[in-house]
């Protein structure tokens, strides 16, 4: 019998990046449970964790090439799948150029650190301006105001929740998403120490969330009026003296014209939009100003929807002000280990370098917003996407206006993904390249201990060796690009293994031994090796006021304004109400259980009550004479579906509510489990033509929706 190992891993699924204690006997996964001695995730885990084993299993995971002759999908050997793969690519961009080949790249790409670190290597093989990805789907906004205003769109500051008083959270249900743009694993008990302390936890949410049902207080709100509330959160402050940015004083022009800009934006104004009363508006200001450790933190719910970036910019504004940035139990930028943003550090960002070709919406550090990718399929033209590299996505279900996003891949002249599955969006390829599982290969969570509310770094090892061929995502990447250079002609440099990168990443940040900022409390000077000797991770300490010495704006000043937010300040002033009488208004939700789109083939996640359903108001479904689990049908500008309702007095009158990366039945699927799964994609009612007009970012909360019973 093989022997029993133990090997300590962080969980790559979502952003809380929680320490696992994973026992095996030889190939078999004998269990999975939360490492009680990473210091970050103290033990906690949630049930998606006990899932990787499903997944791992999978029969339905690919594990060789797949091309599709005649309709039907053979297995090929690597070498002949990356082979044509190139030459079909190369004959495309040479004949029609670089831009008709288009990329979009999801979700997981940021969970995986070797797509992290070789993403340049394929960008550049490809060289197209049609590159998009689930960040415009997401977290632009966030990106968008760090660029704008600390000049590098990582310098992102996170709530210190260990050591807040005060939390206001908007759009953001972490007890279901464990955290996003804020690595927080084991967050309720975070979020419950708060309010031990005698401080106060306020959600703002169309629904009574999970995280709303522990918190101080939870206040409806309109969907999609949150600019408003946060605009008048800053008219408050100024017109009743409240603003005192403190040590980040003497770092800002412009304080008169922003006071000048929230002038129209009383809370009078706010509480018809919004319904939540001036007195309310007025106390969380005052909560939020005389508290001396507070923070103001919003998500999904206000970056995602139509005025997103603008709600991004007023929270770095309202923590500015109240004094509570850069400051113990405010915001504060994370002193990540590796990745450390500092003047003069790579990838800073830019904007409106270029524009997309039909509707002319600008980029955001070399990617157009995921909104325009079908059109740019669909619209002929020179410069017509004709090809598609999907690279860990699934579009499909995750962009807005999904019924012609399946058409426009249906169209395409040639489509190859990376990826694990045959699903709603690889069902359309040509080819589907195969990563190795993520139990294969080492890690080390890039992306997320830079946004992390506890300085901490951890690498760990591959659970399994890879099945023999297989290759890693960044494998694929390098191979891949250097045959497609070979056939276009130009020359591509492949990058080393990613535990290079991030040695060399270590060695350079705060805690390494070519550190200039002298930080490093670790018992040693941080390196892979140190790392790979204390697989729990190491803990950094607490995060730590730095602002000032890291803003890379070129003043070294914070940029409050700039033309294009005044004038997204004075669209947001000329909106008026558009909304029908009967239309009710269409938001998202999560489950812990569930995961994006790529997890519902785990029977474990799966079993129990339906998950899928739309929720309404008991208010909303007599007026519509509906019971519950009746079928009903959603139309939207965009599209229509079939679904159930599910009376809940959790959403607020007037909503609607539900979740994503649902609808698997569609033809060609190979997930057996998930297959069997009713529900639909709410992306079919998401509309591509809605967006942030700051930012270009995707509106996928507060859709315009009518609701009536099917027949
Ligand atoms: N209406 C609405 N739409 C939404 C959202 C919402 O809240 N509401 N949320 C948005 C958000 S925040 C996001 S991030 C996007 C996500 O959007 P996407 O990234 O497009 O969707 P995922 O469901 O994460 O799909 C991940 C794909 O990667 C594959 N995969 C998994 N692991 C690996 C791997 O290691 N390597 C490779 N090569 N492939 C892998 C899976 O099989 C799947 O096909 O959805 C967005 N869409
Ligand atoms: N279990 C699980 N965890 C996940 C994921 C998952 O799919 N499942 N996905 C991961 C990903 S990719 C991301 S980006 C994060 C997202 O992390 P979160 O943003 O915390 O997750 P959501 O549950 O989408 O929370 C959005 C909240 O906004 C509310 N909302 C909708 N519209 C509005 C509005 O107009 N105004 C306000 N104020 N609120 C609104 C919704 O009711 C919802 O409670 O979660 C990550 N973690
Ligand atoms: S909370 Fe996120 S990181 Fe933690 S175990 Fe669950 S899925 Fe994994
Ligand atoms: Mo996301």
């Amino acid at each position: 019998m093989p022997e029993t190992r133990t090997h300590y891993r962080a969980c790559h699924l979502c952003e809380a990046i929680c320490g696992l204690e994973i026992k095996t006997r030889g190939e078999e996964i004998i269990s999975i449970k939360g490492d009680p001695n990473d210091p970050f995730s103290r033990g906690h885990i949630c049930p998606k964790a006990v899932a990787i084993q499903d997944i791992h299993n999978d029969p339905d995971r690919l594990r060789k090439p797949v091309k599709k002759v005649n309709g039907q999908w053979q297995e090929i050997g690597w070498e002949q799948a990356l082979d044509e793969v190139a030459r079909k690519l190369a004959d495309i961009q040479l004949a029609h150029g670089n831009n008709a080949v288009g990329i979009f790249a999801g979700n997981p790409n940021v969970h995986n650190y070797g797509n992290i670190t070789h993403a340049a290597v394929i960008r550049k093989a490809i060289a197209t301006q049609n590159g998009f990805s689930a960040t415009s789907l997401d977290q632009l906004p966030h990106h968008f105001a760090s660029y704008h205003m600390y000049g590098h769109q990582f310098l992102i500051p996170v709530p210190d929740i260990d050591h807040t008083d005060y939390m206001l959270i908007l759009g953001g249900n972490p007890l279901a998403s464990n955290g996003s743009m804020m690595t927080v694993p084991d967050v309720k008990k975070r979020l419950q120490a708060i309010m031990q302390r005698d401080g106060e936890v306020v959600v703002i949410d169309p629904r009574r969330t999970e995280t709303a049902a522990i918190a101080t207080r939870h206040h409806f709100i309109k969907p999609g009026s949150d600019a408003y509330l946060l605009m008048a959160i800053l008219h408050v402050m100024f017109y009743r003296g409240w603003v005192d940015a403190g040590h980040l004083a003497t770092l800002l022009d412009d304080v008169d014209e922003v006071r000048e800009l929230v002038q129209q934006f009383s809370p009078e104004l706010a509480e018809k939009r919004t319904g939540i009363p001036v007195e309310t508006i007025v106390e969380m200001t005052q909560r939020m100003v005389e508290t001396p450790r507070a923070v103001c933190y919003g998500r999904m719910g206000v970056s995602v929807q139509e005025h997103g970036a603008l709600c991004q910019w007023a929270i770095q504004l309202i923590n500015l002000f109240a004094g509570n940035l850069d400051v113990k139990g405010g915001a504060l930028v994370p002193n990540s280990a590796a990745g450390y943003v500092k003047p003069g550090e790579r990838g800073a960002g830019h904007f409106n370098r270029f524009q997309s070709r039909v509707s002319g919406l600008p980029e955001f550090g070399g990617e157009l917003p995921a909104t325009v990718m079908a059109e740019e399929m669909l619209t002929p033209g020179e410069g017509q996407i004709r090809a598609m590299l999907t690279l860990a996505g699934n579009p499909v279900l995750s962009a807005p206006s999904g019924q012609q996003l399946d058409e426009a891949f249906d169209g395409l002249e040639f489509m190859v993904s990376m990826d694990i599955y045959i699903n709603e969006t690889t069902r359309h390829a040509d080819y589907i390249l195969p990563p190795t599982s993520a139990l294969e290969h080492d890690h080390y969570d890039f992306a997320f201990h830079r946004l992390a509310v506890r300085n901490t770094a951890r690498f760990n090892e591959p659970v399994f060796e890879p099945e023999p061929g297989a290759l890693h995502d960044w494998e694929i990447i390098n191979r891949l690009s250097q045959k497609l250079g070979e056939y276009k002609g130009i020359e591509v440099k492949t990058f080393p293994a990613p535990s290079v990168i991030v040695d060399q990443s270590l060695q350079y940040g705060p805690y390494g031994k070519y550190s200039e900022q002298g930080q490093s409390n670790a018992e040693d000077k941080l390196d892979l090796l140190l790392l790979r000797n204390h697989p729990h991770g190491i803990d950094l300490g607490p995060l730590k006021p730095s602002l000032p010495e890291r803003i890379c704006t070129a003043d070294k000043k914070i940029r409050l304004l700039w033309p294009e937010v005044v004038a997204e300040v004075k669209r947001l002033a000329n909106r008026t109400e558009t909304l029908k009488q009967n239309e009710l208004l269409l938001i998202g939700r999560r489950h812990v259980r569930s995961n994006n789109s790529w997890m519902h083939n785990s029977h474990r996640l799966v079993k129990g009550k339906p998950r899928w359903r739309c929720l309404m108001n008991t208010e909303d479904m007599q007026a519509r004479k509906l019971v519950d689990g009746d079928r009903i049908v959603i139309t939207s500008r965009a599209g229509e579906v079939q679904t159930e309702v599910e009376q809940s007095d959790e959403v607020m009158h007037g909503v609607v509510c539900l979740p994503h990366g649902w609808g698997h039945t569609r033809e060609g699927v190979q997930l057996s489990i998930a297959s069997k799964q009713q529900g639909v994609s709410i992306n079919d009612l998401t509309d591509a033509t809605v967006y942030d007009k700051l930012s270009g970012n995707a509106a996928l909360n507060a859709v315009p929706v009518t609701i009536r019973a099917a027949s």
